[in-house]
């Protein structure tokens, strides 16, 4: 049977195929926990779903109050593991929706972090200026949901002190991303504000390098891989669902850990 979540226009061999195995899970739980299975899905629309969008929308729905669930299951003050500074890899792993030949570095010079939405203070940051707040470090896991994992170590302003700073809405339920290779992503703000959710500047002591998000990405401790992009170009305090790249093909949102 045709996927419900893969599109017809992704190349093989591509990220998608290597996010399969989660894909297929999903499908085979029928997403969802919520008593529509994919077979009574497909019971109802036909053998060879007639209307994937309609399926696919049926499914998000679902999907999404799944997410609702788990949201009210985080417990915003319980910390992941963390690892000795001795357990960093170097380099760290890569992975992106292209592959790593793709990847086109950002100049650090002219880069601006933009601001919009529910943010009294929507200047736009250069990478200085983020330098110059009160910096943190952590050692977490980064588990893709490829199957593989790494210790990473990252330094950075903490979400938290950032929020704050520019008088963003902490009331809100999203704060959302928009990245340099156009990778849309988001989180709720009780995620944000963990202690371990952070704007990272470095990685193991040194400046990120270019294919892992130069000169700013996001980390959190809290999620899965796909939640924390890379080459970071605006943040966006909302009440809208913003959604992300993956969550459109049917990944769950929350996606926590
Ligand atoms: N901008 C951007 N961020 C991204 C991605 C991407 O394709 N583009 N891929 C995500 C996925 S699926 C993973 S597992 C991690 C990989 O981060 P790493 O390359 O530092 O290991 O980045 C996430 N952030
Ligand atoms: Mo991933």
């Amino acid at each position: 049977m045709k996927s419900l979540f893969r599109p017809d226009d992704a190349p093989d061999g591509s990220a998608l195929d290597l996010h399969r195995p989660l894909i297929r899970s999903l499908e085979r739980r029928g997403l969802l926990r919520g008593g529509i299975t994919l077979g009574s899905l497909v019971m109802l629309t036909g053998c060879d779903v007639k209307r994937p969008e309609a399926v696919q929308q049926a499914l998000l729905a679902i999907s999404r109050l799944n997410d609702k669930v788990q949201a009210l299951l985080f417990d915003p003050n319980k910390l992941a593991p963390t690892y000795p500074a001795s357990m960093i890899l170097r380099p760290p792993k890569f992975n992106a929706y292209y592959d790593v030949v793709d990847v086109k570095p950002v100049n650090g010079a002219t880069w601006r972090l933009e601001l919009s939405g529910l943010i009294q203070d929507k200047r736009p940051w250069t990478v200085e200026d983020l330098q110059g707040l009160p910096q943190s470090s952590m050692v977490i896991k980064h588990i893709c949901v490829e199957g593989w994992s790494y210790i990473g170590g990252w330094t950075g302003v903490t979400l938290r002190t950032f929020l704050e700073r520019v008088g963003a809405d902490l009331k809100a339920p999203y704060v959302a991303f928009n990245t340099a290779d156009n990778y849309p992503s988001s989180i709720d703000m009780a995620t944000a504000l963990h202690p371990q959710t952070m704007l990272a500047l470095q990685y193991g002591g040194q400046t990120l390098a270019d294919p892992f998000g130069f000169p700013l990405r996001l980390r959190t401790a809290t999620k899965l891989g796909y939640k924390n992009p890379k080459w970071l170009t605006s943040i966006e305090v909302t009440n809208t669902y913003p959604g992300g790249f993956w969550e459109k093909k049917g990944f769950p949102w929350f996606a926590g850990i």
